[in-house]
């Protein structure tokens, strides 16, 4: 199925696939678009960690939650530098810089700018994820060579309200907006298992499908139920649900590379796989997120060799 637009019934068609067939059908989409021993290995660093004023219920930064995060102001320049080089010595190709900001405070960016412009000397894709932006912040940003932006819409916008009560969906649609204006990259995608319903996550694909396109990379998190959150205690999604969402993700951007995101280290390498077969073709690459526990890079690096991913590159076939 490669349509133009999708709508609810075409979404609710493909859940209700057999798990294999629908598997099959996202696979081959993946191979007709990358090859499929292809991983982009993206590298996480967060610049400024804790206290953020929104109270996003999923997430271990906010200063509404005691989470035992320790707070960090802005990191300075020169261990931005140290941390990117480490990266991509490593093998990352995308460097990935997150702030817990509700936006970019005006007094910080000029730093925010250095360290794009020096990041991107280093021959690294730029990617930033800082909070909400104005128009012109987006225009700064692309200016001095920032790739991408990340800011992503999460879930439903019904399921959204529950979820956070200090911005609108309005507000994440209109950073996009100025995001994809300025010529920036968007990456945008969301977490599954937060207690949403599959019409929640027919929802988010579909809001997710009617963004500026092309989407160029799209994070797809699962929960990682922090202890002090509102969502400590919430279930863990069905194995099977969350590789359809992949496989729905896939089929209907096939263009897009696809992150499995949060959530890898709680996943066997068995999981994992189903991910990758159903068409996720990037991970981030390194032992912490920002500051929850991921994959770590030896459990990677065993899980690439035994399933032949050797070659830590992208390239659109
Ligand atoms: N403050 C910025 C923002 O909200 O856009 C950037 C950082 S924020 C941590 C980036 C994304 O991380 C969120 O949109 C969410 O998708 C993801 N995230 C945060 N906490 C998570 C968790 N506990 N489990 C899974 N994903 C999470
Ligand atoms: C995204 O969608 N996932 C990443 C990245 N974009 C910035 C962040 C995951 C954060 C997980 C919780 C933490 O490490 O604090
Ligand atoms: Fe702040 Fe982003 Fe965390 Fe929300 S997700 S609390 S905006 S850091």
């Amino acid at each position: 199925m490669n349509k133009a637009s999708w709508n609810k019934d075409d979404l609710y068609q493909l859940y209700s696939t057999p798990f294999i067939d629908l598997i099959h059908q996202a696979h081959l989409v993946h191979r007709a678009h990358f090859n499929s021993t292809d991983m982009e290995i993206c590298s996480l660093l967060s610049i400024k960690t804790g206290s953020c004023p929104e109270d996003c219920g999923y997430c271990p930064q906010s200063a509404h939650f005691k989470t035992g995060v320790k707070k960090e102001k802005l990191m300075e320049l020169a261990e931005v530098i140290k941390q990117a080089k480490r990266a991509k010595d490593a093998g990352a190709k995308r460097f990935c810089m997150g702030a817990a900001w509700r936006n970019p405070p005006a007094q910080e960016f000029s730093k925010i700018l250095e360290i794009v412009k020096a990041v991107k000397a280093l021959a690294l894709e730029v990617c930033m994820t800082l909070g909400m932006l104005t128009l012109e912040q987006a225009e700064q940003l692309k200016k001095v060579g920032l790739d991408y932006y990340n800011h992503n819409l999460d879930t439903s916008p019904n399921y959204y309200k529950r979820i956070i009560t200090t911005r609108t969906y309005e507000d994440r649609l209109e950073t996009i907006n100025y995001v994809n204006i300025a010529g920036l990259n968007i990456c945008c995608g969301g977490i599954i298992g937060m207690g949403e319903s599959r019409e929640d996550r027919v929802n988010f694909l579909l809001q997710l499908s009617k963004l500026p396109k092309p989407l160029k990379s799209i994070p797809i998190n699962r929960l990682i139920a922090i202890k002090g959150t509102p969502l400590e205690k919430a279930t863990i999604i069905d194995n099977f649900e969350f590789i359809k969402t992949i496989a729905c993700v896939r089929i209907m951007f096939p263009e897009s590379i696809i992150r499995l995101s949060a959530g890898r280290h709680e996943m066997s390498d068995e999981m994992q796989v189903w991910c990758f077969m159903a068409g996720a073709n990037s991970v981030f690459y390194g032992d912490i997120l920002l500051t929850a526990k991921n994959s770590t890079i030896d459990r990677d690096k065993r899980l690439f060799k035994k399933i032949g991913i050797e070659a830590f590159t992208m390239q659109e076939k």
